[in-house]
């Protein structure tokens, strides 16, 4: 059988992940995350002319307040440049779900190498991802992702996703959308979809093959999650590829071995 010789615990995480699509969790080092969440509040902060918050949750929260919906995108691709160019993240990130990549995705990984952040304002319709997989535009479907929360995501303030059984039934129809298109999909297989819930201090890791997106955040504050694909290293490319889009991070000595081999000269037979 496959998967035969996993422990128990690898077995019962991947079995819930293989069944729901997703697994949310405790972040696995709680001082990384603080440290991740307090920074990115003062790179808003400082980017807002604002002293640094004391409460970076309740100042995240409320990040509405302080910028307009046509000044966001500018705003978040100042966060994301400042929060990627902390040495410390991209370390800190990858150990917030290190056990369950290692269970779930494998013990010799590739990481994105820029983690994405999506900041929803609420009622703000300017930044919305419409259901898709990431598969459709040229990810590989070996790769999953992080899904990291700075405040808590609940309802519209989160992400749908299509667990597997409705996501098969919706994948078996999608040629009847080429005209209707993704919204129409959307609404036929609203009553199936979930919108996760998870909080400060929780990851998700999800199959990014299924569908999933987001709506209009109808909640009153606004959401801060970031997302990153992780996949295993020697696993197919689509046109993400590694280098570019991905870095190796946990190659093993046997590999490094492999890689830097060269048969001696004049070797025959
Ligand atoms: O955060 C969302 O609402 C969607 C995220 C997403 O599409 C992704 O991470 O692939
Ligand atoms: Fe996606």
């Amino acid at each position: 059988m496959t998967g035969g010789f996993l422990s128990n615990e690898d077995r019962m995480l991947g079995d819930a992940f293989l069944k729901d699509g997703y697994v949310i969790r405790a972040v696995e080092d709680r001082a990384a995350l603080d440290r991740i969440q307090a920074r990115v509040a003062e790179l808003a902060a400082s980017q807002l002319g604002l002293d640094p918050p004391n409460d970076p949750k309740a100042f995240l929260d409320g990040i509405h307040t302080h910028v307009a919906p046509d000044k966001l995108n500018a705003f978040r691709l100042a966060m994301i440049a400042g929060i990627n160019g902390e040495t410390w993240f991209r370390r800190a990130y990858y150990g917030l779900a290190e056990k369950a990549l290692a269970s779930l995705v494998g013990n010799e990984l590739a990481m994105q190498r820029r983690a994405n952040l999506s900041i929803q304002l609420p009622g703000d319709e300017s930044s919305l991802l419409p259901a898709h997989t990431d598969t459709w535009s040229g990810d590989s479907p070996f790769e999953a992702v992080v899904w990291l929360p700075l405040v808590d995501c609940r309802a519209t303030k989160s992400m749908f996703i299509l667990p597997p059984a409705a996501n098969a039934k919706a994948a078996a129809k999608l040629a009847d959308y080429g005209t209707s298109g993704v919204e129409a999909l959307y609404r036929d297989f609203e009553s199936e979809t979930r919108f996760l819930s998870v909080d400060y201090g929780q990851f998700l890791l999800f199959d990014q093959n299924l569908i999933h997106g987001n709506r209009v955040n109808a909640e009153k504050t606004t959401r801060w999650t970031f997302n990153c694909r992780f996949k295993g290293l020697f696993t197919p490319y689509a046109d993400k590829r590694l280098g570019e889009f991905f870095e190796p991070i946990t190659m093993r000595p046997t590999t490094r071995l492999g890689l830097a081999y060269k048969l001696p000269d004049g070797f025959e037979e």
